[in-house]
């Protein structure tokens, strides 16, 4: 748990009552680029990894998170969009799959909670199909555009052991991944 929780009392109860919070792993961690195992299906030990992932994301805040982000290697993604004062919409997917592709690209500029306070523009495939077992280990299927297609994009590749950041000049990666092992050389941020 992080020090900024421990001195804020409304945190630390929150943190008390779900006891779900966890530390979300950041660069240079050798876990962020493990590929994650399949979940065999989805049972009450995966939903728990989903709700302590759904309220960690939350807390970050973020709009996605893959489990291997809270030391978790198996394929289990949550995303939700939804605005500050809006209802949530989280959205939970097990074992993720794009099916296909559009070949159009979009252009979104991208962040990650394991790189904290980078930011880059990155292309991807504007719309994607995507299968997934949802949190009652149902098959679904979703056709995705905009931020949605984005965020299921960046988050299948943490599963996969890739960052956004594989996608930009080497020049601009080298430069933020020697920050960040300065950064834990340094005893963190
Ligand atoms: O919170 C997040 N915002 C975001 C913005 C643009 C593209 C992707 C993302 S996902 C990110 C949270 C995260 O790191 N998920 O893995
Ligand atoms: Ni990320």
């Amino acid at each position: 748990m992080r020090l900024a929780r421990l001195i804020d009392l409304e945190g630390l109860l929150a943190y008390l009552r779900a006891m779900s919070l966890r530390d979300i792993i950041t660069l240079p961690d050798p876990l962020l680029r493990q590929t994650s195992k399949p979940v065999v299906g989805v049972d009450k030990a995966v939903r728990k990894i989903f709700d302590d992932m759904l309220e960690t994301m939350y807390d970050a805040p973020g709009i996605g998170l893959a489990a291997v982000q809270i030391g978790v290697p198996q394929r289990l993604v949550v995303i939700d969009l939804s605005k500050d004062g809006e209802e949530r919409q989280p959205l939970f997917m097990a074992n993720p799959e794009i099916m296909s592709a559009s070949e159009a690209l979009s252009d979104y500029e991208e962040g990650c909670l394991s790189i904290p306070e980078f930011f880059e523009m990155v292309s991807r495939p504007s719309e994607v199909k995507v299968r997934y077992l949802d949190r009652q280990g149902e098959p679904q299927e979703l056709n995705a555009s905009g931020v949605l297609s984005t965020c299921i994009q960046h988050e299948i590749d943490h599963l996969n052991g890739v960052l956004f950041i594989d996608y930009i000049s080497k020049l601009k990666r080298d430069r933020v991944v020697k920050k960040f092992v300065k950064a834990q050389k340094l005893g963190k941020l």
